[in-house]
């Protein structure tokens, strides 16, 4: 089914034919099918990462080498967790501090750089990253760190438009690659840690007009503007009050911080939001809507159609922004999503009706299982940090310690789906933390967590283990250990592959069938993000961004202190056969 177009952007997207090298609305939607370009983060807006290229397979590819390698140069490095995108002979990928390259994929050749001019006072919580592009018509459009979207020329790298998506100083700021789906530009925001209000975007691509907005908060009121841009109201997300206490749903969080998945079978965007705000669960007794969940949005018409949360009340920073990912099992479409709170869930894509829920960590401790039937968390009260207003001083509630951590048992790395295994390859974290409750007050630009934690190791020998777990039984078919934390995105192949990369430094390869690694390279940093394959004249070829960092060296505790050896770095690799 092709998504009719909202009249203003028929008649923009009729007024662009004459430009070159554009990018359509059918490419985008056949994304996951043609396999000569990567329009889209997730190889198609359902998140698959499933590329049906066989060239490359167990047998072929001890021929696998580089092709060649770009570096981002600089003085910046930290973490570099981008998707490159590829369009007609042309690689577009971002590098940390908010810059966008565009390399010749026969050579890579620089042709252009564009570095987006940051002021000082940023505030990403979870380092300087940016996780990639968005290709419309002739338009390479990214986030940027201080919370504007920018549109830039494919082929000479100038500005073409900006916007300011909110105000940076307030906490928000943009690391996800932006969403196209129906002729919209789709986007969230980040900040969550700040005390801001989740929400999601939908504007022209073509422009960056607003065409409408919907919070992720319950209470807020949703926007939808026309084509002369007058706003009018578009109905408030849910009932305000109703699942949040006093006025703390004004500062609620549920950032949308990770972006979203589109199918074009259900007419559906799904975006994942963070925890509540502040972390203390305490004060916001109730369900805190619509916090860690899946949030299942109608494009056209900007409203929510369903939504699943994941983890009610959260109080161990549960985000759920993870990717929803559509596919067809037993003649239904349905969606799966790793959490955070270590559970793996199977939903309906069309109503959200849960279908199977189950745990893809060894360790969980917040909740003992999910119940089927009424969709709800059975919580297991004494593993919720206390309340600090319960103790002597007031001061500090009771510390426990709980499982995952609040890194979680998967974070912003995004798994694959394959449809010739029926396989979810997750990259999944064993880790716990020590997390305890503290009194907080909203102070605006000012963390605002309430808590204090420490991350810790479960295990000796590893943290990271990448798993093949199969939707239908809940069952671990196969994993591979890895001893720092996995924080690489997964990519899968019709070539019966699985590529990931380790922040030891290596892309690696397994069987899908089987995990047995069957090639490895080590890329001089380390591999926080999803590899990619494609085809040009023939030939198959593989890339990955490597550069190590992210949340973990920041935010990472005993395990920070742990892998502290690991280089940083900022450079894309790319793989062919050799003949
Ligand atoms: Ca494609
Ligand atoms: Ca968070």
């Amino acid at each position: 089914m092709r998504l009719k177009l909202l009249p203003l952007l028929l008649t923009v997207g009729l007024a662009s034919m004459t430009a070159q090298a554009t990018v359509t609305d059918q490419m985008i939607e056949n994304d996951a099918k043609t396999t000569g370009d990567i329009l889209s983060w997730g190889l198609g807006t359902q998140g698959q990462r499933y590329s049906p290229l066989k060239q490359i397979n167990p047998k072929s590819i001890d021929r696998l080498v580089p092709a060649w390698s770009f570096s981002f140069g600089g003085e910046k490095q930290r973490g570099q967790q981008s998707q490159p995108l590829i369009h007609k002979g042309k690689m577009f990928v971002t590098g940390s501090y908010s810059r966008i390259y565009a390399l010749d994929v026969a050579t890579g050749k620089k042709l252009w750089k564009y570095e987006h001019r940051l002021p000082d006072g940023i505030m990403p919580c979870c380092d300087v990253i940016n996780r990639g592009a968005a290709l419309y018509d002739n338009l390479v459009i990214f986030m940027t760190l201080d919370a504007q979207i920018v549109a830039l020329d494919q082929n000479t790298g100038d500005v073409v438009w900006k916007e300011k998506i909110d105000n940076y100083a307030d906490g928000y700021s943009g690391t996800a690659a932006p969403l196209i789906a129906g002729g919209l530009l789709l986007t969230g925001v980040s900040g969550g840690e700040f005390g801001v209000v989740g929400r999601v975007e939908a504007r022209n691509p073509k422009t960056g007009q607003l065409v409408w907005t919907r919070p992720t908060v319950e209470g807020h009121m949703g926007y939808k503007w026309d084509d002369k841009g007058n706003r009018t109201e578009n109905g408030i997300s849910g009932t305000t009050n109703k699942t949040w206490p006093g006025d703390l749903w004004k500062t609620g969080g549920a950032a949308t911080w990770l972006g979203g998945t589109f199918d074009s079978k259900t007419g559906l965007a799904y975006f994942g939001s963070g925890n509540p705000a502040p972390w203390n669960s305490h004060l916001r007794k109730g369900d805190n809507l619509f916090s860690c969940s899946t949030i299942a949005i109608d494009i056209k018409t900007g409203q929510i159609k369903w939504h699943y949360q994941n983890t009610p009340n959260d109080g161990w920073d549960y985000d759920g922004v993870n990717e929803f990912i559509t596919y067809d099992q037993d003649g239904r479409r349905l969606g799966g999503k790793a959490d955070r709170n270590g559970f793996f869930y199977v939903n309906d894509a069309t109503t959200g009706q849960l279908v199977n829920a189950f745990p893809f960590v060894k360790k969980v401790t917040w909740a003992t299982g999910i119940d089927l039937k009424t969709g709800r968390p059975n919580f297991v009260p004494e593993n919720r940090p206390g309340d600090p207003t319960a103790g002597a001083d007031g001061k500090k509630g009771q510390s426990v310690f709980a499982a995952p951590g609040f890194l979680g048992g998967k974070n912003q790395m995004p798994m694959a789906y394959s449809p010739d295994t029926g396989l979810f390859y997750v990259p999944a974290n064993e880790w716990g933390m020590e997390i305890w409750n503290e009194p907080v007050t909203y102070k605006k630009g000012a963390a605002y967590l309430g808590a204090g934690f420490t991350i810790k190791t479960l295990n000796e020998d590893y943290i990271g283990a990448m798993r093949a777990m199969d939707p239908k039984t809940g069952k671990i078919v196969w994993e591979v250990k890895n001893n720092a934390p996995l924080w690489s995105g997964v990519l899968t192949t019709g070539g019966n592959l699985v590529f990931w990369g380790t922040p030891e430094g290596y892309l690696q390869a397994a069987d899908a069938k089987t995990g047995k690694i069957v090639w490895k390279f080590q890329t001089g940093s380390g591999v926080v993000a999803p590899p990619v394959t494609w085809e040009q004249n023939g030939q198959q070829f593989v890339a990955v961004v490597s550069g190590w960092g992210g949340a973990v060296p920041l935010w990472g505790g005993d395990v920070a202190k742990k892998v502290n050896y690991l280089e940083q770095g900022g450079s894309v690799w790319v793989f062919k056969l050799l003949k």
